[in-house]
């Protein structure tokens, strides 16, 4: 691959990119959920699409779970069936925001008993992941309060503290729990895991096997993400991310669609703090909603891109960087770093492609090889799973 040293290869071949099973089922918006031909009616066939989309990309070896939209009789049976199409079981996603008891809250909750309902349901999401093989559990909480005055801030957090601390214990050994944050959505006033400094402080608190998830959608605004990431890298706190794009609210569009020079720098410090080296702990995911646009299609746009993105990152100077950074040259340095962003990578990409037996042009190999007529045939009665089944 063009001005990629041996180094830089082997960072860019750890690309490893997690699906979520419920990017293929429906979604829409509050106002409509449009139905599409051929969308899964299990989660086996949720896995079959996700299975599809690493066959045709070499990027995506693995499917997340979110609980209870995807749970199965026998998870052990799940993922011998994932394993039997090529790929994992992954993150599994707890929720804890569809049901009539978390109306003021989960884990944070002050009724013990909807805490300990809330708890119970992460130590069974723990449960599957002993089951799936899974590493990690990700919990992502709609706790929060509406109007000033609603909750004890105060109150609420310590809560959390000491509900957290109960589902930790639970953690295996070699298994790992990630805290999301996000700013607004539902909660209107505050939610109870805003920002990353809650979530670190959250989990730094419980120990080394709890870390922070980073949802690219779930910042304000202008906000500079790529700091965020520098800095959870820095201090070994960066478990996974969440990859999305948006214009305006948590709008879950295809990563890189938006913004793909934020992408880009994002991947510039995930590649300056080892999140890419061999054996790294950051887990990349997507969590992403299809709502127009077909949903396979719409995941490999989403792993070329960030597969796109990376390599553009690594071809940045760093040496040429460092010194222009260390002379002051303010310039020299936005150069070099523009100069690997303006680079056209993808003539490079599709060579790396069919040198290793995948297709040139993922999108296109998809679009002729029947696999969407062949499920839109196969797939009729049922019901079609949506976001939220
Ligand atoms: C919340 C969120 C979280 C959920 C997913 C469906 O906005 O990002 O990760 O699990 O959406
Ligand atoms: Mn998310
Ligand atoms: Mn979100």
């Amino acid at each position: 691959m063009r001005n990629l040293d041996t180094d830089a290869i082997e960072t860019f071949q750890n690309l490893a990119i997690e699906l979520p099973s419920w990017a293929f089922g429906n979604s829409g918006t509050r106002f409509k959920v449009f139905g599409t031909p051929g969308t899964p009616r299990t989660v086996e066939e949720k896995i079959a699409d996700a299975a599809t989309v690493h066959r045709f990309t070499g990027l995506a070896p693995k499917v997340a779970l979110h609980i209870p939209w995807d749970v199965v009789d026998d998870f052990g049976a799940l993922r011998s069936y994932a394993a039997d199409l090529g790929v994992d079981l992954g993150t599994v996603n707890s929720n804890t925001f569809q049901d009539d008891d978390y109306k003021f809250g989960s884990l944070t909750h002050t009724d013990k008993h909807v805490r300990q309902k809330a708890i119970d349901h992460h130590i069974r999401c723990i449960e599957v992941m002993n089951e799936t093989g899974s590493r990690d559990l990700k919990i992502w909480l709609a706790d929060g309060t509406n109007y000033p005055g609603q909750g004890d801030i105060r109150g609420r957090q310590d809560r959390l503290a000491e509900s957290l601390a109960t589902i930790y214990q639970h953690i295996g050994d070699e298994q790992r729990m990630v805290l999301e944050y996000k700013f607004f959505e539902p909660a209107t006033y505050m939610t109870d895991v805003p920002d990353w400094g809650t979530s670190y402080a959250q989990v730094s608190a419980l120990g080394e096997r709890a870390l922070v998830c980073l949802d690219t959608g779930h910042h304000a605004p202008g906000t500079n993400i790529e700091f965020i990431v520098a800095q959870l890298l820095r201090l070994g706190k960066l478990g996974s991310f969440d990859f999305n794009s948006r214009f305006y609210a948590d709008d879950d569009l295809i990563v890189g669609a938006a913004d793909p020079f934020q992408l880009f720098r994002i991947m510039f410090e995930v590649i300056r703090g080892g999140g890419l080296d061999t054996g790294s702990p950051v887990a990349l995911m997507l969590d992403q909603c299809h709502n127009v646009e077909e949903k396979i299609p719409g995941q490999i746009r989403s792993v070329l891109n960030v597969q796109e993105m990376t390599a553009r990152a690594l071809l940045v100077d760093t040496d040429a960087l460092a010194d222009a950074q260390d002379t002051g040259d303010v310039l020299g340095a936005n150069a070099i770093f523009m100069d690997a962003f303006y680079t056209d990578i993808r003539p490079d990409l599709a060579a790396w492609r069919a040198e290793r037996g995948l297709p040139a042009d993922p999108m296109a190999a998809f679009a002729q090889s029947g696999y969407q007529e062949e499920i839109t045939a196969a797939r009729v009665g049922g019901t079609q799973s949506s976001w939220g089944a």
